[in-house]
């Protein structure tokens, strides 16, 4: 967007607070975003008391650098601006982007794979089925795997 609005200064660093889609959220309404990562050491304190905004960090690991982090910030909210994604990605977004569900499994060629064949309801062009059943699917998948999502 126009260079001269001033940008949101964010400092990658394990001292933010921890990354979530609301934050991304947010942070794709502004104009301008701007990211200070250290590398190796931190960054100077004084930059970081006169120049930054907030810090955000992706989570807890030891890594060289917070460069890979802001590519992870940037990814997140790139894929929400207009313009981004294509209309078949915009489509699939807003027919299942129920954010809170861990994503159906998918299925392609070949129809048998080693024996495993692709689930019947998938090819028999019934779309409110497959709907159900990927919803369904969806819903028993984060059950299991990432209950933490369903509170
Ligand atoms: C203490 C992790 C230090 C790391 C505790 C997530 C990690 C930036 C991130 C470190 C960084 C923990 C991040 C650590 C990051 C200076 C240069 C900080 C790299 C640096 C849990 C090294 N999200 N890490 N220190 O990794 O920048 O954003």
């Amino acid at each position: 967007k126009d260079s001269d609005e001033k940008p949101h200064v964010i400092f990658m660093s394990p001292r933010g607070k921890v990354f979530t889609q609301e934050r991304a959220k947010e942070l794709a309404k502004m104009p301008q975003l701007m990211f200070i990562c250290g590398h190796y050491e931190g960054v100077d304190q004084r930059v970081i008391d006169l120049l930054i905004d907030e810090e955000i960090s992706i989570g807890d690991y030891v890594l060289t650098g917070g460069e890979i982090p802001a590519c992870i910030v940037v990814d997140a909210v790139a894929r929400l601006l207009p313009g981004v994604l294509s209309d078949a990605e915009c489509f699939e977004k807003e027919s299942f982007s129920d954010e809170t569900l861990l994503e159906y499994p998918q299925y392609t060629r070949p129809y048998d794979f080693r024996g495993r064949t692709v689930p019947e309801v998938l090819l028999s062009g019934h779309h409110a089925n497959i709907e159900k059943w990927r919803r369904e699917t969806a819903e028993q998948l984060t059950r299991e795997k990432r209950p933490d999502l369903l509170s």
